[in-house]
């Protein structure tokens, strides 16, 4: 089972969209960000830089638990594990690598 740590954020949304649409089971567990949920210290575990979303996977790697924050790497946790939505050869993984390279070194010149 996956819990989701989830606010009604784009950012939120983006990780619910995706477990619908690849059919996983999961579970909201809300984050109320206006309250400060996210500085708990039970929280900032599964999340060191205190955004949501976060999922945590009862069923990880080899069958052990495991968190996951930032919304990009949930999805690519979610499109590995389900299968949907993410390449499934090598070459088409290392085709991703390019364009998620490229994207993230285009970002930095946007931001730099
Ligand atoms: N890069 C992060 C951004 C996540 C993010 O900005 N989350 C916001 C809500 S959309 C948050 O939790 N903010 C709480 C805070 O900054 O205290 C991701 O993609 O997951």
């Amino acid at each position: 089972m996956i819990d989701l740590y989830y606010a009604p954020t784009p950012n939120g949304w983006k990780i619910t969209i995706m477990l619908e649409e690849a059919q996983i089971d999961y579970k909201v567990i809300p984050v109320n960000l206006g309250a400060g949920d996210q500085f708990k210290p039970e929280f900032l575990k599964i999340s060191p830089n205190n955004r949501m979303p976060v999922i945590v996977d009862s069923d990880g790697p080899g069958g052990e638990e495991i968190s996951i924050f930032e919304s990009g790497a949930i999805l690519m946790y979610l499109g590995e594990k389900s299968g949907k939505f993410f390449p499934q050869s090598e070459q088409e993984r290392i085709k991703l690598a390019e364009v998620d390279n490229e994207r993230r070194v285009l970002m930095g010149a946007v931001y730099c």
